[in-house]
């Protein structure tokens, strides 16, 4: 039987990976719980549920525990259905703009530019152990110091191109969202979180990025930020420890029914073998090792026990951007 849990987001504040699903929370009015993470590794809280994945947010309803946030608004749209912020099913148009907008932003589009344009002169980049621990965090990305200068002017090359598209496309109509609809939806919070994060850290080149040059897409961030606002002064901001997570969870059941093993899969696994899963973009030190229990085009789910083998979790990632294999054989792959 599947309980009604309030999900829980493992996060830190400044990341705008979890500001995309905390702010669906928000605008949706969904009640959740969070579970402040720090900022570098080691992250206790997750490693005690059993969970290696590295990355931030990790959001768990019940005794399922989601990975990367593209799995985490699919789930959320599903789980909490009525007056979803997606597109209806059967709106193909308004469910592609959603997807391109998703895949123009995340890892290595917009988000990558961002990360670039992190101002240099803020405590946190100055501290060695943050240096330290996102050293090896992007996969196969070698950034030397002396290519700064040019990487970074290349990332405002690509944030103007960003607010080009938008000021020049969608938004050129005057319309107030993205999909001319009378609220922000989903499409909205795809494209404008790391356009978001860029404005906010200060780090867009004024020359080549501003209001007077790209009018429309300014108004509309502010409007954004307005119905957040509105939004978050409706909620109810209920803070969580990791041990009251954990211990919380016990009592509670899996929020989703055990799933299937596609059989006509072409990686050939099977139902209840010993798998290991990983990030391939980022991340892709930090993989979880269970019994693998669904595995289909969408996502993978594997079931493992707590840390103290208390109880069993399931954790479910993606399939794009993630890689599978016997754990037998992972020890062996650095793909
Ligand atoms: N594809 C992932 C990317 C998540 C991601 O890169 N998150 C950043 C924080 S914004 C992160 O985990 N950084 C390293 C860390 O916090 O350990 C997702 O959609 O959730």
């Amino acid at each position: 039987m599947a309980s009604d849990p309030t999900p829980v987001l493992f996060h830190y504040s400044f990341s705008p990976y979890a500001r995309r699903i905390a702010w669906y929370l928000t605008l949706r009015g969904i009640r959740y719980k969070q579970c402040m993470q720090p900022p570098i590794m080691p992250r206790p809280d997750l490693a005690a549920l059993g969970v290696q994945y590295r990355r931030i947010p990790v959001l768990t309803i019940g005794k399922d525990v989601y990975c990367d946030t593209r799995l985490i608004l699919q789930k959320l749209e599903e789980r909490f259905p009525d007056e979803r912020l997606g597109a209806a099913d059967s709106d193909g148009e308004g469910k592609a703009i959603e997807n391109l907008l998703e895949s123009w932003t995340t890892d290595g589009g917009l988000f990558l530019s961002a990360v670039l344009l992190i101002p240099r002169n803020i405590p946190l980049t100055k501290d060695p152990k943050f240096v330290k621990d996102r050293g090896s965090f992007f996969a196969g990305q070698k950034w030397e110091r002396g290519d700064m200068t040019s990487l970074r002017g290349e990332a405002q090359v690509q944030m103007k191109r960003a607010f080009d598209f938008l000021e020049s496309t969608l938004l050129a109509d005057g319309r107030q969202w993205l999909r001319k609809t009378e609220k922000p939806t989903l499409a909205d919070i795809q494209a404008i979180w790391p356009l978001d994060w860029a404005v906010g850290m200060g780090s867009l080149d004024g020359n080549i990025i501003s209001k007077t040059s790209h009018p429309k897409v300014f108004a509309w961030m502010a409007r954004f930020r307005q119905a957040l606002s509105n939004a978050k002064a409706r909620m109810e901001k209920v803070v969580v420890s990791g041990s009251d997570v954990l211990d919380g969870l016990q009592h509670e059941a899996f929020a989703e029914e055990e799933g299937k093993v596609d059989e006509s899969d072409p990686l050939g696994l099977r139902k209840g073998e010993n798998v290991t899963v990983w990030p391939t973009d980022s991340g892709s030190t930090h993989r979880d090792t269970g019994t693998l229990v669904t595995l289909n085009s969408r996502e993978i789910v594997v079931q493992r026990k707590t840390a103290d083998s208390r109880f069993d979790i399931r954790i479910h990632f993606p399939r794009i951007n993630f890689r599978v294999v016997p754990a037998a054989s992972s020890r062996d792959s650095n793909l």
